[in-house]
């Protein structure tokens, strides 16, 4: 370890020096990638994705992070060294690998105070883990505060050699990775205290442009006609949720948040924070350039000057901005039209409250505030990490009263969630629909009440190690 912080310090010395020069070169055709086995550089850089010049909390020097890419089965070392300098933002960090399960490790999960310290400045962390059955898109960021708003996000996906859908598409690799992402010219530090603060713009593979801006580079996104693609789309919104379309060109949904799904032709989707969709992009139209639109659900977006947009560009088209127009959705993504490639099956009677334990859950909002059984989340005084440490033997000790359901092991358990009040479509509660659409297919779904089942067999008990 003294190694370790030695050497971390010895570069960070060589980096101070680069904090100050400006960054050249994000927009690379040939995206970096790193293996299952690696090491994430949390550092800061001043870096302009949309022609703004502002300093980032970035992996590695780039905006998004570089590519991971496992092969299903593959165990994970990521070391995450903390390098940052810039008092202006989060001197601490942790990384979380966002949809892996952690079966039995959660303290690789990266959950700053939850599973594990946050890691100092000039400290780093290994995060050991595997992930067997899961393969997918799925994207890493930081889980200390809002810290991932400064730029601390990055994609993550396990690749499966015998994929069941393969026979669709010709090509996937770290070029059909798409990320799409809110970008803000004020520091998350400050932006966490400010209510209604929209992003400055929003960015496609790390590129785009703000409102009045200059004409900053866009993503170009380039394919060979007759080909199709893999396009993994991940949302890596620290706010808003986009619509994502390409024009002239329909998109075959084969994935949902690491699950494949039946495929269901769209000609928009809808994605939420932390949402991911793979989806199949035929290049069969006239070698052009075409938008690719990515609208933001702030106040007043729109496509003026090339903003919330990026450009896909057949092989043998001219190096120009596309002259397509955009037309109304007649085809947009119904998430309950997804249906799970392989039915999982749901455990237990199929009938509703005949699970072993039978739970309602009425969310409800009032005045902003999200209730649960009208109990709100009140974050612990004390860290839960270091409540165990000091002797928490419960879970309902972690926790204020009601915000701690304990479960027996090995139970089935059925979920009822039902809704009062929630005006508006909000990412977690969406993914509980995704969960339910993509992975208890088979179940009945009501606009605002959704019932699933879980099994309580993978608990993991309290304990510090
Ligand atoms: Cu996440």
């Amino acid at each position: 370890m003294f190694i370790l912080v030695l050497i971390a310090s010895i570069i960070s010395l060589i980096n101070a020096a680069a904090i100050v020069s400006r960054s050249q070169s994000y927009p690379s055709s040939q995206p970096a990638v790193l293996g299952p086995k690696t090491r994430l550089t949390i550092g800061n850089k001043v870096i302009a994705p949309d022609g703004f010049e502002r300093s980032a909390t970035l992996v590695d020097g780039v905006f998004p992070g570089p590519l991971i890419a496992a092969q299903k089965g593959d165990d994970f070392a990521i070391e995450v060294v903390n390098e940052l300098q810039d008092e202006s933002m989060f001197m601490s960090t942790s990384v979380h690998w966002h949809g892996l399960y952690q079966n039995g490790t959660n303290y690789a999960d990266g959950a700053s105070s939850v599973t594990q310290c946050p890691i100092a400045q000039n400290h780093s962390s290994l995060h050991t883990f595997s992930a067997p059955n899961q393969a997918g898109t799925y994207w890493y960021h930081s889980h200390y505060s809002v810290q991932y708003c400064d730029g601390l996000r990055g994609p993550l996906v396990i690749y499966d050699p015998h994929d069941p859908l393969a026979h669709m598409y010709d090509i996937d690799d770290a070029s059909t990775v798409v990320t799409l992402s809110d970008w803000y010219h004020t520091v998350a530090t400050v932006l966490r205290y400010v209510i209604g603060h929209n992003a400055s713009s929003s960015l496609i593979n790390g590129l785009g442009r703000y409102d009045g801006g200059p004409m900053s580079a866009l993503a170009v996104i380039t394919v060979e006609q007759g080909k199709r693609y893999r396009m993994r789309l991940i949302s890596m919104s620290c706010d808003p949720n986009f619509q994502f379309s390409i024009d002239g060109h329909n998109l075959t949904v084969i994935e949902a948040d690491g699950e494949l799904t039946e495929p269901l032709l769209v000609d928009q989707l809808q994605i939420f924070a932390g949402q991911r969709y793979s989806v199949v992009l035929a290049a069969d139209k006239p070698v052009d350039n075409y938008w690719i639109r990515n609208l933001p659900n702030t106040a007043n977006a729109s496509y003026e000057g090339g903003t919330n947009s990026a450009i896909l560009r057949y092989k043998g088209a001219p190096e120009v901005e596309p002259a397509t127009v955009n037309t109304a959705p007649t085809n947009s993504l119904a998430e309950t039209n997804l249906h799970t490639l392989i039915n999982p099956g749901a455990p237990g009677i199929p009938e509703y409250g005949k699970a072993d334990i039978n739970l309602n859950l009425e969310v409800s909002v009032v005045d902003g505030i999200f209730y649960v059984n009208n109990v709100t989340f009140k974050p612990p005084t004390v860290p839960v990490l270091l409540q165990i440490l000091s002797g928490a033997q419960e879970p309902s000790q972690l926790l204020s009263n009601g915000s701690v359901i304990v479960l027996e092991a090995n139970k089935v358990v059925e979920l009822t969630f039902s809704t009062t009040g929630l005006g508006a479509l909000h990412p977690r509660w969406k993914n509980f629909i995704d969960r339910l659409t993509t992975e208890w297919n088979g179940y009945t779904i009501y606009v605002s009440y959704i019932v699933f089942r879980i099994i309580t067999q993978s608990m993991t008990n309290l304990s510090p190690l």
